[in-house]
């Protein structure tokens, strides 16, 4: 495959409700989007998953702009690719970092890859779900009472997992106050976002009072060893999201036993191929993978959806439909989930859904169009 035009944009959309986690919040989402064309005037859309600071990770929006533009978006464009297979190495040869830049032009390669080949995205990558299990994570919130009746609701919603954040301090009397609201079936998980240190394995020993499915990323990203210290200590399952980077992390976590589960998202691994390559490996020790989320518009969330239809992706991901998010969200048909939280895996071709240039273009802030050898034309 040959892609010979990217646009790349960036748009700005504003969140129902601020989004509050252990690092930082966020009320108004600036996005990335590339657009890309190849030789034939196939096209496809993909979306670059980083936040406006560098809270939950390094990049930002700015980081991963200045990267696509100086040093990725030059090494695909006007080349003849074998497959979206090969785009991995191709961004990694000789650019250490900016995953999720890498990612953003890796997975547009898959969108489009199955777009040409008129099959979708799902299909492309070997799916098998036709539907997928759905949860929410729910932001810090002023009280337990109103972290609570958030909880409750979104179980009324039909969501089948509730995420909770969690920080020092807001944490026990939190949860506490959910598990009573939920009572003791509720599949019910914490996420630290990397808030604690293996100073504080009392306190979340604590949790397993709770019986949670799962405690998301306590400690530091970094810190794997210290996450099997810390799983020793508690009953409740770890599972890491921002220390998983890449396959090497994740076999890593599975030989030392610091976490059981693992969190992918494809834009902190840098993209598809090496999200496959953390279900392969993950699937292989029996560990159970779920898809995070990043707050993604429709675009990103139609990867999500796709790879959540994996053979191992066996936990509700973070997968919520468009109205969680957004008054209105930038393709159709908008993402839905039914009254039993599951979000149906498209099987027309590409992404599955339309993306609604006009709203885009109304939302856009700036935008750049790339060629084979060019600055921006
Ligand atoms: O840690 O999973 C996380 C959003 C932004 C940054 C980090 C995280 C999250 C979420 C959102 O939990 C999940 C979603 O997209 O619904
Ligand atoms: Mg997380």
């Amino acid at each position: 495959m040959r892609v010979t035009q990217i646009k790349l944009r960036e748009i700005e959309l504003s969140l129902r409700e601020p989004f509050v986690i252990s690092s930082g919040w966020m009320d108004v989402r600036r996005i990335l989007l590339l657009e890309l064309e190849d030789e034939d005037g196939v096209t496809s859309w993909s979306e670059c998953v980083c936040g406006s600071r560098p809270n939950y990770s390094a990049e930002t929006v700015d980081t991963a702009r200045l990267a696509l533009r100086e040093w990725l978006l030059p090494r695909v464009l006007g080349v003849e690719i074998a497959g979206p297979e090969a785009v991995r190495d191709l961004l990694n040869d000789g650019v250490q970092g900016h995953p999720m830049a890498k990612a953003a032009i890796e997975m547009g390669f898959w969108g489009l890859s199955a777009q040409a080949q008129g099959v979708s995205l799902s299909q492309r990558i070997g799916g098998e779900r036709d539907t997928v299990a759905t949860g929410i994570s729910i932001g810090i919130q002023d009280s337990p009472a109103a972290l609570a009746a958030k909880a409750q609701a979104a179980v009324d919603e039909g969501y089948r997992k509730v995420k909770l954040k969690i920080s020092p301090g807001l944490d026990i009397d939190f949860v506490r106050a959910v598990r009573e609201a939920l009572g003791p079936d509720q599949d019910l998980a914490v996420d630290a976002n990397a808030a604690y240190t293996l100073a504080d394995a009392k306190t979340l020993a604590e949790l397993d009072a709770f019986d949670l499915i799962m405690i998301e990323q306590p400690l530091a990203a970094g810190d794997l060893y210290r996450h099997a210290r810390l799983q020793e200590q508690l009953n409740t399952p770890i599972c890491l999201d921002e220390s998983i980077i890449d396959i090497a992390s994740a076999e890593d976590m599975l030989s030392m036993e610091a976490g059981r589960i693992v969190n992918i998202k494809p834009g902190r691994v840098g993209g598809f191929l090496n999200s496959i390559g953390i279900h392969d490996v993950a699937q292989a020790a029996g560990v159970p993978v779920w898809c995070g989320g990043m707050l993604e518009s429709g675009i990103g969330r139609a990867y999500n959806v796709a790879l959540a239809s994996l053979p191992n992706f066996l936990l509700p991901g973070d997968l919520s439909p468009s109205a969680r998010y957004w008054a209105q969200d930038i393709v159709t048909p908008e993402w839905t989930m039914s009254e039993d939280g599951f979000v149906n895996v498209p099987r027309s071709p590409g992404l599955g859904v339309e993306v609604d240039v006009d709203r885009v273009e109304s939302l856009t802030l700036k935008s750049e169009t790339f060629a084979p050898d060019t600055a921006a034309v």
